[in-house]
Order: structure tokens, then sequence, then C-alpha cells
């Protein structure tokens, strides 16, 4: 079912006490000026993400690669967290059991104040060794020279996210599937559920019985699963929900 207007039944199940999963892509974080990886203007647009999201890609041409993130990263670092970051954050503040999987790499989710949150895909500001395996975090905007290299070795560094063809995280996404089994209520928003096995959380929420509630402008291949779609913008649709559901968002604007 198709909507801009939340469920009498979605409302319930918010107020109440249940577990609740949220699952995000870039969607969630278009309203905040970042371009998604598929719409008109996206992120790949003019580059084929096998050309730069790939181990391959990166042993062939690290300074490629590396400009490609550094322009995530310094573009990340200008732009805030919007309403629909914030208003997950608010549904994990109630104190009911919560956890966020994002596929998302910006860092919005823990800037607008998520704390259970499990990142399927790495992050833009985790760096990583490919000689001594070190990882760190580096919040500088832009990282010169590129590629960078490793204090303690001198090995060169890569971007701490998982590219095409690399295994996710194996504790974050049992973590992730763990809670996509027992909740009662689960959120998928943004996303195009396209890339696996990512993807394949919402399904599971749904066949272990959780509400599966998908907030995004347009149908995707997931829709037809979903108990609920509500159709529009995460960053004007979560904080209607939340006000239908007496949730107070601190930071709504
Ligand atoms: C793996 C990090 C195995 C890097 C990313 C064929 C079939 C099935 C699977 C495969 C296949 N061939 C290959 C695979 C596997 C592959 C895959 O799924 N490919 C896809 C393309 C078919 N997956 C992998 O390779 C994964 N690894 O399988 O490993 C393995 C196992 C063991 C040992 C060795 C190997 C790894 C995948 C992770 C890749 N890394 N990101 C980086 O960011 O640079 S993927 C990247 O793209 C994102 O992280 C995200 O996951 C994905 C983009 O998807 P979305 O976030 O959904 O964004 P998108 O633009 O697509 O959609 C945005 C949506 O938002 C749209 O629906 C739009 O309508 C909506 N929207 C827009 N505005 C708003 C909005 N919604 C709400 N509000 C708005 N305002
Ligand atoms: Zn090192």
């Amino acid at each position: 079912m198709t909507s801009i207007v939340p469920s009498a039944r979605l409302v319930g199940l918010l107020q109440g006490r249940g577990p609740v999963l949220v699952l995000t892509g870039a969607g969630v974080s278009q309203e905040s000026g970042i371009a998604t990886f598929r719409d008109a203007s996206g992120i790949w647009e003019g580059i084929d993400p096998m050309q730069v999201a790939t181990p391959r890609a990166f042993a062939a041409d690290p300074e490629f690669v590396w400009r490609f993130y550094d322009a995530r990263r310094a573009q990340a670092a200008t732009v805030e967290p919007n309403p629909a970051h914030h208003a997950v954050a608010a549904i994990e503040a109630t104190g009911r059991t919560f956890l966020l999987a994002t596929q998302n790499v910006d860092g919005l989710h823990e800037r607008a104040g998520s704390r259970s949150l499990v990142r399927l895909h790495g992050s833009l500001w985790r760096l990583r060794c490919t000689r001594c395996g070190d990882e760190h975090e580096d919040l500088r905007p832009k990282l010169a020279p590129l590629p960078p290299h490793c204090a303690a070795c001198g090995g060169m560094l890569r971007p701490g996210v998982v590219w095409f063809e690399e295994p996710l995280p194996m504790i974050e996404f049992a973590r992730a599937e763990r809670a996509a089994r027992e909740a009662e209520l689960v959120f998928v928003v943004g996303t195009s559920s396209l890339v696996y096995p990512a993807a394949s959380l919402q399904t599971v929420g749904v066949s272990s019985g959780g509400y599966v509630v998908e907030i995004n402008p347009v149908r995707t291949p997931f829709s037809d699963d979903a108990s609920e779609h509500l159709s529009g913008p995460a960053g004007v649709v979560l904080p209607a929900l939340l006000k239908a559901a007496g949730i107070p968002m601190d930071r709504a604007a």
C-alpha cells in the first residue's frame, strides 16, 4: 500500500515499545545535499562504480580512487544532518530496543546523535593501512598528499569502506540480521534495495513477521513486499510520522 499518510497500525506500533530496526541508504542523506548513487545526478554519474569502488580499481590506480573518496569526504564535511537523520536518532532516544543499520559511509547519522548503529559498508572517515592493517578515524576534510600513507609503517592507506566484491563486516552484519529477525517494526529508508547482502535485511524482517515500512519517494524492487510504503522524502515523512506518534524531535528543522 503506497500512501503519504501513515496507517493507524504504523502509528500504534511506533507508539509501542517493541524492538525497532532502521535500515538506511543514500536517500536519507539526499536532503542534506549529498547526491545518491543512482538518481539522475547521482554520485556515480559519469563514473562506473566498478571503476572506483572495487579492490581492483584501487590496485590499478590508487590516486584516482583516492581523488573520488577525498572529494566525497570534503563534501560530507560541509553538509549537515537533515531532519531524517534527527528523526532516526529521536526514535532511538525513546529508549526502546533499537538498531540502525546503514549502508551510508558519510557519518551523518553519527553527527545527528545515532549511537546504536552498525555501518554495513564502513565509513569515509576511517582509513586502513594496506600493509600493517592499522585502522583509525581521520576527520580531516582534505587529505594531502594522495594517496595518504601510514604513520606507523609507511604503507599506503585505503578508505575504510566496503568495496564491491568485498565481504561485509561479519559482526556488524550478523547484528543487523539478528535485529531484523527480532524487530516488531522495521523502517527501510532511502535505499534502492539493489545492493546485497545489505538489501536482504528487509526481506528477513518481512519473513520474521515484522511490520516493514519503506520510506522512499519512488517504488523499489522491495516495495511489493513491504507492509507499507510511505511515498515521500525521508526528511518530511519521518518527522511527520514521529509527530503523529507523539515522539519528540529535538532538532526537527
Ligand atoms: C559482496 C561503500 C561477497 C563504498 C558500497 C548480482 C546479484 C546480486 C548481488 C551481486 C551481483 N553481482 C555482484 C553482487 C554483489 C554486490 C552487489 O550487490 N552488486 C549490486 C550492484 C548488484 N555486492 C557486493 O559486492 C558486496 N559484497 O557481495 O561480497 C563476498 C563474500 C565473501 C567473501 C568475498 C566476497 C559489497 C557491496 C558494498 C559495496 N559498497 N558502498 C562507497 O560508498 O563508495 S555500495 C553503495 O551503493 C552504498 O553503500 C549502497 O549500499 C549502494 C547504493 O544504494 P543506496 O544507498 O540504496 O543508494 P541508491 O542511490 O541506489 O538509492 C537511493 C534511494 O533513495 C533511491 O531509491 C531513491 O528513490 C531514494 N531517495 C532519493 N531521495 C530520497 C530518497 N529516499 C528518501 N528520501 C529522499 N529524500
Ligand atoms: Zn601501516
